[in-house]
């Protein structure tokens, strides 16, 4: 079902992305619509629509795009000054249905988010 996501498409070359990072398991591009100064996307090659589609196999992956996203922010020279979030379904914004961590910084961050 992903597959056929633009993301999908840019895991699997189909589509260009101004790459950051790139490993076996995951990649990590610029947000085309940045929400920040620093807007990053960094997503599996696995397919999984949304993170409840995650499964308990899927634990490993899940915790290495968590590792790998502090190692994108210190690459990117965000120091300890960043935000990751995971927007999982339409009711949370949601939009594109292959599951992605934002990398958020080089501004002040608020809370509550909108
Ligand atoms: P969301 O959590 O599914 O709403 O995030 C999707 C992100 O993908 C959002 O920040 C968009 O700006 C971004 N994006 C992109 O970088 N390139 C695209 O072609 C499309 C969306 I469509």
């Amino acid at each position: 079902m992903s597959e056929d996501t633009i993301f999908g498409k840019i895991a699997r070359g189909e589509l260009p992305a101004t790459m950051v990072y790139e490993d076996e398991h995951c990649l990590a591009f610029r947000d085309l619509y940045p929400a920040a100064p620093m807007h990053i996307l960094l997503i599996p090659r696995k397919p999984i629509p949304r993170l409840c589609d995650s499964e308990p196999e899927d634990q490993a992956l899940l915790g290495h795009l968590m590792l790998t996203a502090s190692k994108i922010a210190a690459q990117e020279g965000l120091g300890d000054a960043y935000r990751l979030v995971v927007n999982n379904g339409e009711g949370a914004g949601q939009s594109v249905f292959h599951l992605h961590l934002h990398i958020i910084g080089g501004r002040s961050l608020s809370w509550p988010p909108g």
